[in-house]
């Protein structure tokens, strides 16, 4: 933020933009370019999400206290002395200060909090649901993608549409605003197959990976690639399914500043399931995109054009990748067919 930005600002509101910084990686630099009140709006709703999401994320809460702990979370809003002090997860300290963000929180606009509250309420309920269930289908991998992301994109728009900066159709769409969510959660759950399953998580869907193996854990043992593979391929091509719907949505944005908060991560997210596909390292360590290209990315996904190149570029290369073998292929061609003809 700007000297003369920071200046006005109280020490509870910069403590909330140090949160910010040390906890999304990707999120901050959109967040602190957004236009007028949205910008503390987000930046809270980040904030408070990111609080939810590490009592979800935290395995050594037991289930008797996180149950409750997430389905309340949206009363802990208006608490003011509201904390906890023993999660152990890397972001706790926003759990362990969350009396500076929920003071922030009640200081937004009533237009902002009805938002910020109700999509909290839904995402904590949502959580809780699935801590006692595995995701079984590809309807339920929906349904939880919804809860943890779609709720944001629903949440986002509703914001962006409050603060007069898009029209009233971006927050009434909660179809396209639900898609910019799974779009982004999907990809997350693609690339994080590792990382998730040796912390004891599993959220790549039994319907997909019962195809190819016994369990979810075994796709990561050298002598099952193959299987792996597949059903990573499968799992990519679900998530391209939401490409059309974030082009749509995309299109409708009229503010600059919102325009690269909402097509950023998109790009992102497309890059990211491009280097994904048909990549054993997925089941070997963590894959990301080279820094080079996600600079480039963050610059010139600026405009309705330069995004429709990115994704023809991007549709394109994976439609190098796909192979002759792979179980999924004539439908991950088909849906490659439809972007190329929507961008
Ligand atoms: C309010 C900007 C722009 C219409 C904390 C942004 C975790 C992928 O699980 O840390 O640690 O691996 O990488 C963001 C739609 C949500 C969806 C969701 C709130 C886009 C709590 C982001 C972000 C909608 C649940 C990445 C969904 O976290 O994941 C604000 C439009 C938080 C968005 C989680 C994941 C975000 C995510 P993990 P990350
Ligand atoms: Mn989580
Ligand atoms: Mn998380
Ligand atoms: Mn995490
Ligand atoms: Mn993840
Ligand atoms: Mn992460």
């Amino acid at each position: 933020l700007c000297f003369s930005c920071q200046e006005s600002m109280s020490e509870s509101l910069r403590t909330c933009y140090t949160y910010l910084n040390q906890t999304s990686r990707s999120f901050a630099a959109v967040i602190e370019s957004l236009d007028g009140d949205l910008r503390h709006a987000v930046c809270i709703f980040y904030l408070v999400l990111r609080s939810l999401d590490t009592v979800e994320d935290d395995m050594t809460i037991p289930l008797a206290t996180k149950v409750p702990m997430l389905n309340d979370f949206h009363t802990f809003l208006y608490q003011a002395d509201w904390c906890f002090t023993e999660s152990q997860e890397k972001d706790r300290q926003v759990l362990e200060d969350f009396p500076t963000i929920s003071l922030e929180f009640r200081k937004l606009g009533q237009q902002y909090r009805e938002v910020i509250s109700d999509i909290c309420h839904r995402m904590g309920m949502g959580m809780a649901e699935f801590l006692e269930k595995k995701v079984g289908s590809m309807k339920e991998w929906d349904l939880y993608c919804h809860y943890v992301a779609g709720l944001v994109g629903i949440g986002l728009s509703q914001l962006f549409s409050a603060s007069q900066l898009a029209d009233p159709e971006v927050g009434q769409d909660t179809e396209l605003a639900n898609s910019m969510g799974l779009f982004l959660q999907k990809t997350n759950i693609i690339r994080d197959y590792l990382e998730d399953t040796q912390q004891g998580r599993a959220f790549w869907p039994q319907e997909a990976w019962v195809q190819f193996s016994d369990r979810l854990e075994d796709l990561a043992q050298p002598e099952k690639l193959e299987s792996a593979l597949s059903c990573l391929n499968l799992l990519v091509t679900d998530a391209l399914r939401h490409v059309p719907d974030v082009l749509t949505y995309l299109a409708r944005l009229r503010n600059q500043s919102i325009f690269n908060f909402c097509a950023i991560p998109q790009v992102m997210a497309l890059a990211t399931l491009t280097v994904c596909y048909n990549n054993p390292m997925v089941f070997r360590g963590v894959v990301k995109i080279r820094k080079g290209q996600a600079v480039t990315l963050m610059m010139d996904a600026n405009n309705m054009e330069a995004v429709r190149a990115i994704i023809t570029q991007y549709s394109g290369e994976l439609r190098q990748k796909v192979s002759l073998t792979d179980p999924s292929r004539a439908e991950t061609l088909h849906i490659l067919g439809v972007i190329a003809e929507k961008s």
